[in-house]
């Protein structure tokens, strides 16, 4: 009986995959940023996100599945009181996603980057990618 070797040839791809958070705004992917709920802040009477830092480009913000069909105003922080910059305002479904486009004039500070953050007068929970 002949015995019948099988070879099996594994290929190795090598994968280039922009990964560094540098290259975040520029590769063409929504890269998940940070995803948090919307807690009413009894100092300005309407519910807010922590922030979450963007490198520029397109900024897109997701609804959680309960929450509700409601406007989303996305904000900008900057350092002391009443300098935040105003983004913009999108309607937005349970589970709807938005992306702000071309964003960079709000990157700014000693950090290059922009701080986004949601504002709503309802709670819910909010996903944010660069
Ligand atoms: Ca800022
Ligand atoms: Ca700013």
């Amino acid at each position: 009986m002949k015995k019948i070797g099988m070879s099996i040839v594994a290929f190795a791809f090598a994968m280039t995959i922009p990964f560094s958070s540098a290259e975040a705004s520029g590769n063409g992917i929504w890269d998940f940023v940070g995803a948090g709920g919307l807690w009413y802040n009894s100092s300005y009477g309407f519910y807010n996100t922590w922030a979450h830092n963007s490198w520029g480009g397109d900024f897109m913000i997701k609804t959680g599945s309960d929450t509700p069909n409601a406007k989303y105003k996305l904000w900008e922080s900057d350092p002391g009181s009443n300098n935040d910059d105003y983004v913009g305002a999108v309607f937005l479904a349970p589970g709807d996603e938005y992306p702000f486009r071309n964003i960079n004039r709000f990157v700014d500070g000693s950090n290059n980057q922009a701080e986004f953050y949601v504002t709503a007068n309802n709670g819910g929970e909010i996903t944010f990618y660069d």
